[in-house]
């Protein structure tokens, strides 16, 4: 382990296009195939006071109003996702916000084609993690572990 690896908390959602075309289950496995761990997740709709909030950082751009109206258009999923340098991780899984510049390998790259509706949101920094975790979960949503091996012992 590198001196600069920590364990982090990020924050990840899939967004209204990938739960409705069915690769929730997909985007999930690359993140534990990565070697990441669910902390808390949860399927819902979005209401359009928690979307503002959400991307307040664009709220001048003029795709904000956009961004929220698609956000708000149909069930999410928000998890937390912990590990080694998760921030980093999960955005380099996730890909460049363009589907078109996303690489190959990357849930962007591999899964949607439009900038808009371009399957999940990841977390670009610790501060953003941490913001937006406490913007989609309460503190008794979080799991410290899960110890699966304890089901066997
Ligand atoms: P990302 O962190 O990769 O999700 O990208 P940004 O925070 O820069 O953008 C947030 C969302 O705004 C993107 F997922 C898509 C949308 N967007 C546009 O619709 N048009 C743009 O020019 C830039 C971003």
């Amino acid at each position: 382990m590198a001196s600069e690896d920590h364990i982090e908390r990020t924050f990840l959602m899939i967004k209204p296009d990938g739960v409705k075309r069915g690769l929730v289950g997909q985007i999930i496995s690359r993140l534990e195939e990565k070697g990441l761990e669910l902390r808390a997740l949860k399927l819902k709709n979005l209401d359009i006071e928690t979307a503002r909030k959400h991307y307040a950082e664009h709220s001048d751009k003029p795709f904000y109003d956009h961004l929220v109206y698609y956000v708000t258009s149909g069930p999410i999923i928000v998890m937390a996702v912990e590990g080694f340098n998760a921030v980093r991780a999960v955005r380099q899984l996730v890909g460049a916000t363009n589907p078109i510049e996303a690489m190959p390998g990357s849930l962007r790259g591999d899964f949607c084609l439009e900038q808009v509706r371009n399957l999940v949101h990841a977390a670009d920094s610790l501060e953003a993690a941490s913001r937006e975790l406490s913007l989609h979960f309460n503190r008794d949503d979080f799991v410290s572990e899960v110890r699966v091996g304890e089901i066997y012992d």
